[in-house]
């Protein structure tokens, strides 16, 4: 897939492929800027091109997980089930960069490596992982919030003689565990989807976990056309509704507090809300995220389902997430689930009482025993959000490096831009509402306002743009106080940068909500680019 270059020098550089490096190639080209994109993965995709483990799929539904830019790409396109396969995303992006022609200006299997502003030339220089080195006046981030896939540091396992992998690293080809003795280490979402699958094929499975997780029912199901057509007549309506949410998905938001209503009606409408499923159960009540007297009703519920349906006492009980408040770590939505560690060949090992000591060539020794296995499987988590731009050593005209910058916890202005780096933007960046949204909401709501900016400075004959110290400082201490506010601050999670030793604590995404965001940004836009200086 692998294009020659054209040219050595263009308008703008953008990194990924993924959702955000598309549509941005897209409105690069509507502003007749010259632009490649860099991808690492062998085709178009992102986080949906390496995710393909069993089980794969959207926590977000359908009809709502798909550009909305263009009337005509979302007529079309037709989904099979309520929430869509990692392959299904997989086609429908693969359809869009051939809708749209875009595989012309993308070039993959090129991972870029460093990007240095250049103090003559006034350009960024991008040099790729086989050497290869290019100009361009922008460099655009769209590398991606879960994308730098982590392995922990665990003693032995390059002499494990079975194979290993990671979800977010899954090979190509089919694996089949038809008869192997199966780990599985980590349940977060991708375990989460992945364990009921493998428990179908492997003759033992064995989970290993450090922290239960919440997971809501996804009662996935075929999604009739008439369903998606009804949708469809009223597509433009919803796609804008949904921008001026909480989290940029239609939900069924309510503006009770748990506190207003009965404990039957509280419960009522967690029942309703189970047997609808999804992370809509999360929006149950508008108090979840900042009262932890009312989180904890919500996370009792939750138990007491586990324990309604895992037959095991005990293991329902590990089970049972009783270490942060529902909905502080991402929410999980499943099929199985927890159903799956009633099957005689499915065991679950609490890390919290035996610890991995190390890997060896058959398997893992925990501090109680030795488990024998043909492979392990890592569902082990990103380093999130900032892992894929701080592996680029990304250096400005002063020679300072964004990692040095950054020691502390990513600092930016909105997400989009950090002062000392002029025409280096971030899609989605640390700061922004990026992972707390329907991230395709966020993506093309970041992308237009790039494209605003570009417009603007085609307009002014400008060349730079670049935010101050006062403009980041000040957004820093607000997404501060915004998440000081909610229960997100005290749980350890990959928002906050727990889950990497090393990685300082600090809750990175914007908590206030994709419709507020967006109508920041706009105020922003009318007072002439507000915080964004122009040279
Ligand atoms: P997550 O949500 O980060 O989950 C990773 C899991 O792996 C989680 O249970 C971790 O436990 C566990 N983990 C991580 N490191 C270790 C070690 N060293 N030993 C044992 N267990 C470990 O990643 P996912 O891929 O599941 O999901 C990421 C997002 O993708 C998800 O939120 C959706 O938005 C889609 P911990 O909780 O850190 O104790």
């Amino acid at each position: 897939m692998s294009i020659p270059l054209k040219s050595s020098r263009y308008d703008a550089v953008v990194i990924g492929a993924g959702f955000a490096g598309m549509y941005m190639l897209h409105r690069l080209r509507q502003l007749g800027m010259s632009a490649r994109v860099y991808e690492a993965g062998d085709n178009v995709g992102g986080t949906w091109f390496w995710n393909c483990y069993p089980g794969a799929r959207c926590d977000v539904e359908s009809m709502q997980y798909s550009y909305s830019f263009m009337e005509d790409l979302q007529q079309e396109w037709v989904w099979s089930e309520r929430y869509p396969s990692q392959s299904e995303i997989l086609n429908y992006i693969n359809h869009v960069a051939d809708r749209l022609d875009l595989r012309r200006d993308i070039q993959c299997n090129t991972r870029v490596s460093a990007a240095h502003f250049a103090p003559d030339s006034k350009l960024w220089s991008i040099i790729t992982e086989h050497g290869e080195r290019v100009q361009a006046r922008f460099v655009i981030t769209a590398t991606g919030c879960l994308s730098a896939a982590r392995v922990p540091d665990i003693a032995g396992l390059d002499s494990f003689q079975g194979k290993w992998y990671h979800t977010g690293q899954w090979p190509k080809h089919e694996v089949d565990f038809s008869g192997q003795h199966v780990a599985v280490i980590g349940t977060g979402s991708s375990g989460i989807q992945l364990i009921p699958q493998l428990a179908k094929q492997a003759s033992s499975l064995t989970v290993f976990q450090r922290t239960a997780n919440f997971s809501i029912p996804a009662w996935n199901r075929p999604l009739p056309l008439e369903e998606q057509n009804a949708w469809k007549a009223q597509y433009a309506q919803y796609r804008e509704q949904a921008r001026h949410t909480r989290s940029g998905i239609l939900y069924d938001y309510s503006n009770r507090a748990t506190t207003e209503v009965s404990q039957e009606e509280r419960n009522a409408e967690y029942e309703r809300r189970w047997a609808k499923g999804g992370a809509n159960f999360t929006h149950a009540f508008n108090d979840l995220f900042s009262n932890s007297g009312s989180n904890e009703l919500a996370s009792e519920f939750v138990r007491t389902k586990i324990r309604g349906i895992v037959h095991d006492p005990q293991v329902a009980e590990l089970l049972c997430p009783k270490d942060h408040a529902i909905g502080t770590k991402r929410i999980c939505v499943d099929t199985n689930y927890y159903a799956t560690f009633n099957l005689s060949h499915v065991q679950l090992v609490d890390l919290r009482q035996q610890a991995i000591q190390h890997i060896d060539p058959q398997g893992i020794q925990t501090a109680a025993k030795h488990h024998g296995f043909d492979s392990i499987v890592f569902a082990t988590g990103y380093d999130a959000i900032t892992g894929a731009i701080e592996a680029i050593d990304i250096r400005n005209h002063l020679g300072e490096t964004l990692n040095d910058k950054w020691k502390k916890g990513p600092r930016t202005y909105l997400g989009l831009m950090t002062e000392g780096f002029p025409n280096l933007m971030f899609i989605t960046g640390p700061g922004s509402p990026s992972i707390l949204s329907n991230v395709i909401v966020s993506i093309e709501q970041h992308v237009d306002f790039i494209a605003r900016i570009l417009q603007h400075m085609q307009t002014e004959r400008k060349t730079f743009v670049q935010t101050d110290l006062f403009f980041e400082d000040h957004w820093v201490d607000h997404l501060e106080a915004l998440a000081a506010k909610t229960l997100f601050a005290d749980t350890n999670s990959w928002y906050t940068g727990a889950n990497i030793p090393g990685k300082p604590k600090v809750f990175v995404p914007y908590i206030g909500g994709v419709g507020t965001y967006r109508a920041l940004c706009e105020d922003i836009i009318c007072e002439g680019y507000r915080g964004f200086f122009f040279q």
